[in-house]
C-alpha cells in the first residue's frame, strides 16, 4: 500500500473569504444568504482554511455603502455561529470600528481593516482596546475612485513606507507589536500591471519591515488583464500562480475564495521545496 504523505501544517496560512455581502466583485451575492453564508464557510474550513474573514461591506468601486446596523447584522450572526462550531481565528472585514467591535465580542479575534485603521478619528484607539489582532493594508484613495488614475513614483517604496508608518501609528496608540499584519493591498488604488505586479514581486521589502504578511490576489482584476479579461470566476490559475508568487516573497498567509485549490497548490510547492537538495558551496 502506498502511505498517504502526512498532512503537515503549511508554513503559510490560508484566509478564506466569505463575503456576506449581496455585491462583492468576486462572488456577488452568492452567500448573502446567512445559511448559505453558514454553509460556504464550513466549506472553507473543511477545505483546509486556517482562518475564515467575514466580511459585510463590498469595497469593489462603485459598490453601495452599508449601514453600521445593515454591516452588524450581516456578520455578527455569522461570526457567533461559527465561533460555536470552530477553533479557527475568525477576522472581520471592515472599516467600522463600531462593527469591529460588534465582531469581536461575538468572538473574531482579528479586524482586517482595508483603510489601516484611518477610516474613523477612534479607530486606533479601538482596536487597542479590543487587543485583537490587525491587518492593517494600503490603499491609495477611497473605494470609490480609488481605481480612476492612481498614480506613484516608486510603488513597493511608497506602500512600503506607508504600512511601516500604520504601524508605528498602531503601536503609538498601544496594539501590541505581535498582533500587527501588513497587507500591500493588491487591486486598491494600483493599476492592474504597473502597480500590483511589482507590488507582488517586490513583496520581500514589507516583510523585512517584521510584521506577518497578509496577500489578497484572489480573482482580481489584474488576472483577467493579463488573461483575455477573464471573468472573476475564471481566475483561478492567475490566483494559485500569485499567491505562490506572494509566499515565495515571504507573505505569511493568502486571503482567497478557493481555498481547496489554493492548499492543494501550497503543499506541491512546499513538498518539491523541502526535496530541493541544497545548494553545494561553490568557493568563487
Ligand atoms: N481584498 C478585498 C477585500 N478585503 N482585505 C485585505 N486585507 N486584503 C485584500 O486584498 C482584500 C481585503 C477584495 O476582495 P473581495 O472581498 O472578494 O471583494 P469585495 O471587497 O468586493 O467584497
Amino acid at each position: 500500500m502506498i502511505a498517504k504523505a502526512a498532512q503537515s501544517p503549511l508554513a503559510a496560512r490560508v484566509m478564506g473569504v466569505v463575503n456576506v455581502t449581496p455585491d462583492s466583485f468576486s462572488d456577488g451575492g452568492r452567500f448573502f444568504d446567512a445559511d448559505a453564508a453558514l454553509a460556504h464557510a464550513r466549506r472553507l474550513l473543511a477545505e483546509g482554511a486556517d482562518m475564515l474573514d467575514v466580511g459585510g461591506e463590498s469595497t469593489r468601486p462603485g459598490a453601495a455603502p452599508v449601514s453600521v446596523e445593515d454591516e452588524i447584522a450581516r456578520v455578527v450572526p455569522l461570526v457567533r455561529a461559527l465561533r460555536a462550531e470552530t477553533a479557527a481565528p475568525i477576522s472581520v472585514d471592515t472599516m467600522k470600528p463600531q462593527v469591529a467591535r460588534a465582531a469581536v465580542a461575538a468572538g473574531a479575534s482579528l479586524w482586517n481593516d482595508v483603510t489601516a485603521l484611518r477610516h474613523a478619528p477612534d479607530s486606533l484607539a479601538v482596536a487597542a482596546e479590543l487587543g485583537c489582532e490587525v491587518v492593517l493594508m494600503h490603499m491609495q484613495g477611497e473605494p470609490q475612485t480609488m481605481q480612476a488614475e492612481p498614480r506613484y513614483d516608486d510603488v513597493v517604496g511608497e506602500v512600503t513606507a506607508f504600512l511601516a508608518a500604520r504601524a508605528e501609528a498602531a503601536l503609538a496608540a498601544g496594539v501590541a507589536r505581535e498582533r500587527i499584519w501588513l497587507d500591500p493591498g493588491i487591486g486598491f488604488g494600483k493599476d492592474m500591471l504597473s502597480h500590483n505586479l511589482p507590488l507582488i514581486a517586490g513583496l520581500d521589502r514589507i516583510v523585512a519591515l517584521g510584521f506577518p504578511v497578509l496577500l489578497g490576489v484572489s480573482r482580481k482584476r489584474f488576472i483577467g488583464a493579463l488573461d483575455q479579461d477573464a471573468a472573476p470566476d475564471q481566475r483561478l490559475g492567475g490566483s494559485i500562480a500569485a499567491a505562490l508568487a506572494g509566499v515565495a516573497a515571504g507573505a505569511a498567509a493568502v486571503r482567497v475564495h478557493d481555498v481547496r485549490e489554493t492548499v492543494q497548490a501550497l503543499r506541491v510547492w512546499e513538498a518539491i521545496a523541502a526535496a530541493r537538495p541544497a545548494r553545494r558551496f561553490e568557493p568563487g
